[in-house]
């Protein structure tokens, strides 16, 4: 079973073989998490990114991570929360399934995610941290993924993967 941890901070400083960046479908950049790794990356980057035509919610595209320490931005898009009755937990889902087959075919070893859509996009975080963890234990081990790492800003997410890290596969969401 590949190592899952938590790291507090901007994932853009982080050295891995890829990041996540949970950008929008037009993956023409943003604020948040998608804004700063674009600064981080600097022009290239959304240069590359015009070139992509777009990402569907819960589909994910790669490029390569220019000035970043990461050589790999995998380009996701999250849903926004409207109550959960809008398909929400599997697009969710899907955004850590595809990030994992990208893994798998650009043979990342290490990788980090922040918490998708619970920002601008307002996904509830506890119920967003509970679908990273088990999408992430369900397919890590077929992606060759060896490390991977839940990248939280605030010290709320923080606690909250550190809490539902320590408990068994597929518990109810709380
Ligand atoms: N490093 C790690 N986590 C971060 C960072 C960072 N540098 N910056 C923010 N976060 P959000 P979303 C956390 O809003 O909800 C953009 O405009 C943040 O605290 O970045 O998926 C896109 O272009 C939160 O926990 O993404 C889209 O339009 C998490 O990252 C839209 O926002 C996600 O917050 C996507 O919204």
């Amino acid at each position: 079973m590949a190592e899952l941890i938590t790291v507090q901070g901007d994932i853009t400083t982080l050295r891995v073989d890829a990041i996540v960046n949970a950008a929008n479908t037009s993956l023409l950049g943003g604020g948040g998490v998608d804004g700063a790794i674009h600064r981080a990356a600097g022009p290239e980057l959304v240069a590359e990114c015009r070139k992509l035509d777009g990402c569907a919610t819960g589909d994910a595209k790669a490029t390569p991570g220019f000035h970043l320490p990461a050589s790999w931005v995998f380009h996701t898009v999250g849903p926004v929360w409207q109550g959960g009755g809008h398909d929400e937990d599997d697009l969710l889902e899907g955004c850590y399934r595809r990030c994992l087959e990208l893994a798998k075919l650009h043979h990342v070893r290490s990788i980090a995610f922040p918490a998708i859509s619970t920002g601008v996009y307002h996904f509830p975080p506890r119920r967003a941290a509970r679908i990273a963890i088990d999408t992430v234990r369900e397919h890590v081990d077929a992606s060759g993924v060896e490390v991977v790492r839940f990248a939280c800003l605030g010290t709320d997410t923080l606690a909250i993967y550190e809490e539902l890290l320590q408990q068994p596969p597929r518990a109810p969401i709380a």
